[in-house]
Protein backbone atom coordinates (compact mmCIF):
# COMPACT_ATOMS: atom_id res chain seq x y z
CA UNK A 1 0.00 0.00 0.00
CA UNK A 2 3.03 2.58 0.87
CA UNK A 3 4.08 1.50 -2.40
CA UNK A 4 1.25 2.24 -4.13
CA UNK A 5 0.79 5.64 -2.60
CA UNK A 6 3.95 6.75 -3.74
CA UNK A 7 3.19 5.16 -7.50
CA UNK A 8 -0.44 7.02 -7.32
CA UNK A 9 0.55 10.15 -6.27
CA UNK A 10 0.81 13.22 -8.32
CA UNK A 11 0.87 13.84 -11.89
CA UNK A 12 2.43 10.76 -12.85
CA UNK A 13 0.01 8.88 -10.06
CA UNK A 14 -1.03 5.36 -11.96
CA UNK A 15 1.34 5.33 -15.03
CA UNK A 16 3.85 3.65 -13.33
CA UNK A 17 6.26 6.36 -13.99
CA UNK A 18 7.79 8.71 -11.13
CA UNK A 19 9.18 11.76 -10.34
CA UNK A 20 10.89 12.14 -6.89
CA UNK A 21 12.35 15.07 -5.06
CA UNK A 22 15.25 13.97 -2.90
CA UNK A 23 16.86 16.56 -1.05
CA UNK A 24 20.00 15.22 1.35
CA UNK A 25 22.55 16.86 -0.85
CA UNK A 26 23.22 19.45 2.21
CA UNK A 27 24.45 16.29 4.28
CA UNK A 28 26.48 14.92 1.33
CA UNK A 29 27.77 17.95 -0.51
CA UNK A 30 27.33 20.42 2.62
CA UNK A 31 24.88 23.63 2.65
CA UNK A 32 26.41 26.21 0.57
CA UNK A 33 27.43 23.74 -2.06
CA UNK A 34 23.91 22.47 -1.90
CA UNK A 35 21.88 25.88 -1.52
CA UNK A 36 23.74 29.12 -2.50
CA UNK A 37 22.66 29.10 -5.96
CA UNK A 38 19.18 29.74 -4.92
CA UNK A 39 19.24 30.46 -1.25
CA UNK A 40 15.46 29.97 -0.93
CA UNK A 41 16.34 25.54 -0.59
CA UNK A 42 17.63 25.88 3.00
CA UNK A 43 14.64 26.09 4.31
CA UNK A 44 13.31 22.58 4.42
CA UNK A 45 9.54 23.49 3.83
CA UNK A 46 10.86 24.84 0.05
CA UNK A 47 11.34 21.47 -0.69
CA UNK A 48 8.18 20.03 0.81
CA UNK A 49 6.49 22.94 -1.19
CA UNK A 50 8.27 22.52 -4.70
CA UNK A 51 7.73 18.64 -4.90
CA UNK A 52 4.05 19.14 -3.90
CA UNK A 53 3.15 22.38 -6.17
CA UNK A 54 5.54 19.87 -8.73
CA UNK A 55 3.30 17.13 -8.76
CA UNK A 56 5.66 14.55 -7.93
CA UNK A 57 5.33 11.39 -6.60
CA UNK A 58 7.38 11.61 -3.36
CA UNK A 59 10.05 13.82 -1.48
CA UNK A 60 12.89 12.11 0.04
CA UNK A 61 14.85 13.37 2.92
CA UNK A 62 16.87 12.49 6.61
CA UNK A 63 15.43 13.00 9.19
CA UNK A 64 15.41 16.79 10.45
CA UNK A 65 14.42 17.96 7.32
CA UNK A 66 11.21 15.20 8.13
CA UNK A 67 10.38 16.32 11.28
CA UNK A 68 11.06 20.20 10.27
CA UNK A 69 8.30 19.61 7.46
CA UNK A 70 6.16 17.39 9.58
CA UNK A 71 3.26 19.97 11.19
CA UNK A 72 2.62 21.72 8.57
CA UNK A 73 3.22 18.92 5.47
CA UNK A 74 1.75 15.77 7.01
CA UNK A 75 -0.14 13.77 4.53
CA UNK A 76 0.33 16.57 1.73
CA UNK A 77 3.27 13.77 -0.44
CA UNK A 78 4.32 10.55 -0.08
CA UNK A 79 7.87 10.84 1.92
CA UNK A 80 11.15 8.39 1.96
CA UNK A 81 13.10 9.03 5.19
CA UNK A 82 17.00 8.51 4.07
CA UNK A 83 18.03 6.66 6.88
CA UNK A 84 21.78 6.76 6.36
CA UNK A 85 24.04 9.68 5.25
CA UNK A 86 27.32 10.09 4.04
CA UNK A 87 29.43 13.88 4.27
CA UNK A 88 32.04 15.21 2.29
CA UNK A 89 34.25 16.22 5.35
CA UNK A 90 35.33 12.46 5.41
CA UNK A 91 36.97 10.65 3.28
CA UNK A 92 35.83 6.58 3.76
CA UNK A 93 33.35 5.60 1.51
CA UNK A 94 30.44 4.97 4.05
CA UNK A 95 27.48 6.12 5.60
CA UNK A 96 25.97 6.36 8.90
CA UNK A 97 22.53 5.32 10.25
CA UNK A 98 21.15 8.07 10.90
CA UNK A 99 17.33 7.36 10.80
CA UNK A 100 15.54 4.38 11.82
CA UNK A 101 11.80 2.55 10.93
CA UNK A 102 10.39 4.05 13.68
CA UNK A 103 11.12 7.42 12.68
CA UNK A 104 9.67 6.45 9.47
CA UNK A 105 6.70 5.29 11.25
CA UNK A 106 6.14 8.82 13.27
CA UNK A 107 6.60 10.54 10.43
CA UNK A 108 4.41 8.76 8.21
CA UNK A 109 6.40 8.05 5.61
CA UNK A 110 5.87 5.66 2.54
CA UNK A 111 9.77 3.71 2.40
CA UNK A 112 13.15 4.34 4.02
CA UNK A 113 15.69 5.00 1.65
CA UNK A 114 19.20 3.25 1.83
CA UNK A 115 22.88 4.11 0.54
CA UNK A 116 24.78 0.80 -0.69
CA UNK A 117 28.56 1.82 -1.85
CA UNK A 118 29.59 -1.29 -4.08
CA UNK A 119 33.08 -1.31 -4.53
CA UNK A 120 33.62 0.32 -1.42
CA UNK A 121 35.55 -1.71 1.88
CA UNK A 122 32.60 -0.86 3.98
CA UNK A 123 30.10 -2.24 1.46
CA UNK A 124 29.39 -5.90 3.24
CA UNK A 125 28.85 -3.59 6.05
CA UNK A 126 26.12 -1.53 4.50
CA UNK A 127 24.14 -4.47 2.73
CA UNK A 128 23.73 -6.18 6.17
CA UNK A 129 22.81 -2.57 8.03
CA UNK A 130 20.38 -2.40 4.77
CA UNK A 131 19.42 -6.35 5.57
CA UNK A 132 18.06 -5.14 8.88
CA UNK A 133 16.52 -1.94 8.13
CA UNK A 134 14.67 -3.48 5.10
CA UNK A 135 13.42 -6.72 7.28
CA UNK A 136 12.23 -4.47 9.86
CA UNK A 137 10.72 -1.63 7.27
CA UNK A 138 8.86 -4.58 5.07
CA UNK A 139 7.65 -5.81 8.63
CA UNK A 140 5.61 -2.78 9.03
CA UNK A 141 4.69 -2.50 5.65
CA UNK A 142 7.31 0.84 4.43
CA UNK A 143 8.76 0.21 0.72
CA UNK A 144 12.59 0.24 0.52
CA UNK A 145 14.36 2.65 -1.76
CA UNK A 146 18.11 1.53 -2.45
CA UNK A 147 20.45 4.25 -3.58
CA UNK A 148 23.20 2.03 -4.97
CA UNK A 149 26.15 3.89 -5.88
CA UNK A 150 29.43 2.04 -7.09
CA UNK A 151 32.84 3.64 -5.27
CA UNK A 152 35.31 2.48 -3.81
CA UNK A 153 39.60 1.63 -4.09
CA UNK A 154 38.99 -0.64 -7.46
CA UNK A 155 36.33 2.26 -9.07
CA UNK A 156 38.19 5.07 -11.04
CA UNK A 157 34.92 8.04 -12.03
CA UNK A 158 35.01 6.46 -15.33
CA UNK A 159 34.15 3.11 -13.54
CA UNK A 160 31.54 4.85 -11.01
CA UNK A 161 29.14 5.42 -13.98
CA UNK A 162 30.41 2.39 -16.22
CA UNK A 163 27.42 -0.06 -17.85
CA UNK A 164 28.76 -2.88 -16.60
CA UNK A 165 29.27 -1.65 -13.05
CA UNK A 166 26.13 0.46 -12.92
CA UNK A 167 23.88 -3.35 -13.89
CA UNK A 168 25.78 -4.87 -11.07
CA UNK A 169 24.94 -2.70 -8.39
CA UNK A 170 21.54 -2.37 -9.70
CA UNK A 171 21.29 -5.62 -9.35
CA UNK A 172 22.69 -6.24 -6.03
CA UNK A 173 20.20 -3.96 -5.23
CA UNK A 174 17.43 -5.88 -6.49
CA UNK A 175 18.83 -9.16 -4.88
CA UNK A 176 18.83 -6.98 -1.74
CA UNK A 177 15.03 -6.41 -2.18
CA UNK A 178 14.65 -3.09 -2.96
CA UNK A 179 11.19 -2.44 -4.24
CA UNK A 180 12.61 1.08 -5.93
CA UNK A 181 16.29 0.84 -7.35
CA UNK A 182 18.12 4.41 -7.88
CA UNK A 183 21.40 4.72 -9.86
CA UNK A 184 23.04 7.15 -11.76
CA UNK A 185 22.46 7.48 -15.37
CA UNK A 186 25.13 4.60 -16.98
CA UNK A 187 27.89 5.59 -19.24
CA UNK A 188 29.09 3.79 -22.54
CA UNK A 189 32.19 2.57 -20.79
CA UNK A 190 32.41 -1.24 -19.89
CA UNK A 191 34.80 -1.02 -16.93
CA UNK A 192 35.81 -4.79 -15.91
CA UNK A 193 38.38 -6.88 -17.81
CA UNK A 194 35.95 -10.03 -17.01
CA UNK A 195 32.88 -7.60 -18.00
CA UNK A 196 34.53 -7.21 -21.17
CA UNK A 197 34.76 -11.04 -22.10
CA UNK A 198 31.09 -11.45 -21.06
CA UNK A 199 30.08 -8.46 -22.95
CA UNK A 200 31.58 -9.16 -26.04
CA UNK A 201 29.98 -12.95 -25.80
CA UNK A 202 26.58 -11.63 -25.60
CA UNK A 203 26.74 -7.78 -27.05
CA UNK A 204 24.47 -5.61 -25.69
CA UNK A 205 24.38 -2.06 -27.56
CA UNK A 206 26.09 0.65 -25.26
CA UNK A 207 26.63 3.54 -27.48
CA UNK A 208 22.82 4.45 -26.98
CA UNK A 209 21.59 5.67 -24.09
CA UNK A 210 18.43 4.12 -23.96
CA UNK A 211 19.77 0.97 -24.48
CA UNK A 212 21.98 1.17 -21.96
CA UNK A 213 18.88 1.93 -18.98
CA UNK A 214 17.24 -1.29 -21.13
CA UNK A 215 20.45 -3.12 -19.93
CA UNK A 216 19.80 -1.75 -16.55
CA UNK A 217 16.11 -2.63 -16.35
CA UNK A 218 16.86 -5.63 -17.29
CA UNK A 219 19.42 -6.02 -14.65
CA UNK A 220 16.36 -5.17 -11.97
CA UNK A 221 14.43 -8.45 -12.69
CA UNK A 222 13.55 -7.35 -16.31
CA UNK A 223 11.37 -4.53 -15.22
CA UNK A 224 9.82 -6.44 -11.78
CA UNK A 225 11.51 -3.65 -9.79
CA UNK A 226 10.83 0.23 -10.41
CA UNK A 227 14.26 1.64 -11.33
CA UNK A 228 14.82 5.47 -11.00
CA UNK A 229 18.04 7.58 -12.59
CA UNK A 230 19.34 10.54 -10.35
CA UNK A 231 20.02 13.87 -12.27
CA UNK A 232 23.79 14.46 -11.17
CA UNK A 233 25.18 17.90 -11.27
CA UNK A 234 23.06 20.69 -12.25
CA UNK A 235 23.68 21.03 -15.83
CA UNK A 236 21.30 22.93 -18.52
CA UNK A 237 17.27 22.20 -19.04
CA UNK A 238 18.13 20.62 -22.49
CA UNK A 239 20.67 18.04 -21.34
CA UNK A 240 18.72 17.12 -18.46
CA UNK A 241 15.59 16.30 -20.46
CA UNK A 242 17.63 14.59 -23.47
CA UNK A 243 19.02 12.36 -20.27
CA UNK A 244 15.15 11.56 -19.13
CA UNK A 245 13.77 10.92 -23.11
CA UNK A 246 16.88 8.09 -22.68
CA UNK A 247 15.78 6.99 -19.66
CA UNK A 248 11.61 6.70 -20.63
CA UNK A 249 12.65 4.96 -23.82
CA UNK A 250 14.91 2.49 -22.48
CA UNK A 251 12.20 1.96 -19.84
CA UNK A 252 13.39 2.98 -16.72
CA UNK A 253 10.32 4.27 -14.57
CA UNK A 254 11.46 7.60 -13.72
CA UNK A 255 13.46 9.95 -12.65
CA UNK A 256 14.89 10.99 -9.20
CA UNK A 257 15.99 14.88 -9.20
CA UNK A 258 17.79 17.01 -6.53
CA UNK A 259 20.30 19.36 -7.41
CA UNK A 260 19.02 20.03 -10.97
CA UNK A 261 15.51 20.92 -9.76
CA UNK A 262 16.36 23.11 -5.97
CA UNK A 263 19.56 24.58 -7.36
CA UNK A 264 17.17 26.75 -10.06
CA UNK A 265 14.97 29.32 -9.27
CA UNK A 266 11.25 28.01 -8.10
CA UNK A 267 9.54 28.96 -11.20
CA UNK A 268 12.25 27.59 -13.65
CA UNK A 269 12.46 24.34 -11.36
CA UNK A 270 8.62 23.40 -11.88
CA UNK A 271 8.80 24.32 -15.30
CA UNK A 272 11.61 21.78 -15.55
CA UNK A 273 9.77 19.56 -13.88
CA UNK A 274 6.65 19.94 -15.68
CA UNK A 275 8.95 18.86 -19.13
CA UNK A 276 10.21 15.81 -17.20
CA UNK A 277 6.98 14.70 -16.15
CA UNK A 278 5.03 15.11 -19.45
CA UNK A 279 7.87 13.29 -21.22
CA UNK A 280 6.88 10.55 -19.06
CA UNK A 281 3.65 10.75 -19.53
CA UNK A 282 3.74 9.80 -23.40
CA UNK A 283 4.46 6.15 -24.33
CA UNK A 284 7.71 5.08 -24.90
P1 LIG B 1 20.97 14.74 -7.51
O1 LIG B 1 19.81 14.69 -8.47
O2 LIG B 1 21.20 16.08 -6.93
O3 LIG B 1 22.20 14.12 -8.17
O4 LIG B 1 20.58 13.83 -6.27
C1 LIG B 1 20.73 12.47 -6.30
C2 LIG B 1 21.63 12.00 -5.18
O5 LIG B 1 21.58 10.60 -5.07
C3 LIG B 1 21.30 12.59 -3.82
O6 LIG B 1 20.28 11.89 -3.17
C4 LIG B 1 22.63 12.52 -3.13
O7 LIG B 1 22.81 13.49 -2.19
C5 LIG B 1 23.59 12.73 -4.25
O8 LIG B 1 22.97 12.36 -5.44
C6 LIG B 1 24.83 11.93 -4.02
O9 LIG B 1 25.70 12.10 -5.08
P2 LIG B 1 27.22 11.69 -4.91
O10 LIG B 1 27.24 10.48 -4.03
O11 LIG B 1 27.69 11.41 -6.30
O12 LIG B 1 27.90 12.83 -4.28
Amino acid sequence: ANLARILMEGKLGGTGRLVILPVDQGFEHGPARSFAPNPAAYDPHYHFELAIEAGLNAYAAPLGPLEAGAATFAGAIPTILKVNSSNSLASAKDQAVTGSVADALRLGCSAIGFTIYPGSEYAFELMEELRELAEEAKSVGLAVVVWSYPRGPNLDKVGETALDIAAYAAHMAALLGAHIIKVKPPTEAISLEAAKKTYQAHPIEVQDPAKRIAHIVQACFNGRRLVVFSGGEAKSADALLNEVKAIHAGGGNGSIVGRNAFQRPKAEALQLLSNIIEIYKTKP
